[in-house]
């Protein structure tokens, strides 16, 4: 099924074969068709490089971290702080204290709601978020709101699932403590204008933090020249294992707030009368850890970087671009989210058609994509929808997949209507 469209940067930047190659899952029928994988907003498939990575930690390296002096342990240590290394340099953190190792995005930003919020919110203080957040920029915040009889304030978007940005101004008080924000929407695929967000922030000395769980694999972040304070992403969405993710906090703040969890390795001395804690980043980072994860995650951004964010960036763009144009073209089809900025993620409905159904005939011609509200309920509140099926592009998908999807949707509005 060869597509009639082209992109610029597909020969040039890109050995869309060769990159193919890297991910051995990609490889196989479904039902009888080649694999389309439209999911990845969902989660990302691995390259083989990582695959091998963990294969080997525990063929070679297995050991726990910063307590053993055995061999192993040593070995595993550095394998792990390696990683560390990587991420700082990946995102241009200032130091490795700043990059605590979580299991993912949600549990970054409970860390955030539970150690900034416990210490610094008090009654009648504010948080500002989104009306396109995941319900994991929803939940630790309500959480957070009833515990402190603090509240939770929404900043709205538009038709086009654009943030309302000029009403951002007249939300933040003198009560406001932090604004939570997504940096690319996982229901709408809109890039908000987070250097707009974080400048006016900060003039009313609010810290930022940005949930980056869907823009950390599209695009290039660098958060000192953001100067967010806090960053949080998963590392099963940038082609790394899942069950580990990474919040960047700026140490000065990092400094100041509590710990999450208390036990192994966060402490620097414990008696039954009093128990000091460890220095940062170990200071977040009880028990053991996702030790395989963390090794694992470093490799798969060694293997992005070396693609480069620029060029990953503009290839999903004209993937992006493409798809809306070809699913645009089809009678009945109605895409949720037209923001003017977007990336790799394109919702639509099909009219007299449940999604779920969509899904699944789609499915039996090979191609996955996710359907339901995508953990945005209020997104498909604001809607007036109960769900979307979403595409979700990733470098390694090509036009031709695209093509697949075209013709998997024509024929489920032949067949279902
Ligand atoms: N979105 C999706 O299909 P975790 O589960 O902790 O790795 O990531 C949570 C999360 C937070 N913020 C955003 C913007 C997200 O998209 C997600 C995960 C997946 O859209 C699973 S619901």
């Amino acid at each position: 099924m060869k597509s009639n469209l082209t992109t610029k940067t597909n020969e040039k930047i890109f050995n869309i074969e060769k990159i193919r190659n890297d991910f051995p899952i990609l490889n196989q029928l479904v039902h009888n068709k080649p694999l389309c994988y439209l999911d990845n907003a969902a989660t990302t498939q691995k390259p083989q490089v990582v695959i091998d990575t963990i294969n080997d930690f525990y063929s070679t390296t297995n050991s726990n971290i910063h307590r053993g002096v055995h061999y192993l342990s040593e070995r595993s240590t550095q394998a792990y702080e390696n990683t560390r290394t990587i991420v700082k340099d990946f995102i241009n953190a200032k130091s490795e204290k700043e990059i605590i190792f979580t299991s993912g995005t949600t549990a970054s930003i409970n860390l955030v709601a539970q150690t900034f919020g416990r210490k610094f919110f008090t009654v009648g203080d504010e948080v500002i978020i989104t009306n396109m957040e995941h319900h994991s920029n929803i939940v630790p915040w309500q959480i957070l709101c009833e515990e402190k009889k603090a509240k939770l304030k929404v900043l709205p978007i538009n038709d086009k699932g654009e943030l309302q940005i000029e009403r951002l101004n007249n939300l933040i008080t003198d009560k406001t403590k932090l604004i939570s924000v997504v940096h690319v929407s996982n229901s709408l695929g809109t890039i908000n204008p987070i250097n707009e967000i974080i400048k006016i922030a900060h003039q009313n000395n609010v810290p930022v933090l940005l949930d980056a769980a869907q823009s950390i694999q599209h695009i290039d972040i660098d958060v000192q020249k953001l100067d967010c304070d806090f960053l949080a992403f998963s590392g099963h969405k940038i082609y790394g294992p899942t069950g580990i993710g990474i919040l960047y906090g700026k140490e000065n703040l990092l400094e100041e707030m509590p710990p999450f969890m208390g036990g192994g390795d966060m402490i620097s001395k414990v008696t039954f009368e009093e128990t000091t804690f460890n220095e940062l980043p170990f200071k977040f980072e009880a028990g053991t850890s996702n030790i395989a994860g963390a090794i694992g995650l470093g490799t798969a951004i060694e293997y992005v970087s070396k693609i480069g964010l620029k060029n990953i960036h503009q290839y999903e763009s004209e993937l992006l671009s493409a798809a809306t144009q070809k699913i645009s073209d089809i009678d009945g089809i109605k895409i949720i989210g037209t923001a003017k900025e977007k990336t790799s993620v394109l919702s639509f409905i099909i009219e007299n058609i449940h999604p779920h159904d969509i899904g699944t005939f789609l499915d039996f011609e090979g191609v996955a994509i996710r359907t339901g509200h995508h953990c945005t309920q209020p997104v498909m509140d604001f809607f007036k929808i109960p769900a979307t099926s979403r595409a979700s592009f990733a470098f390694y998908n090509t036009l031709d997949e695209i093509e697949q999807l075209t013709i998997a949707l024509k024929k489920t509005i032949e067949v279902l209507t």
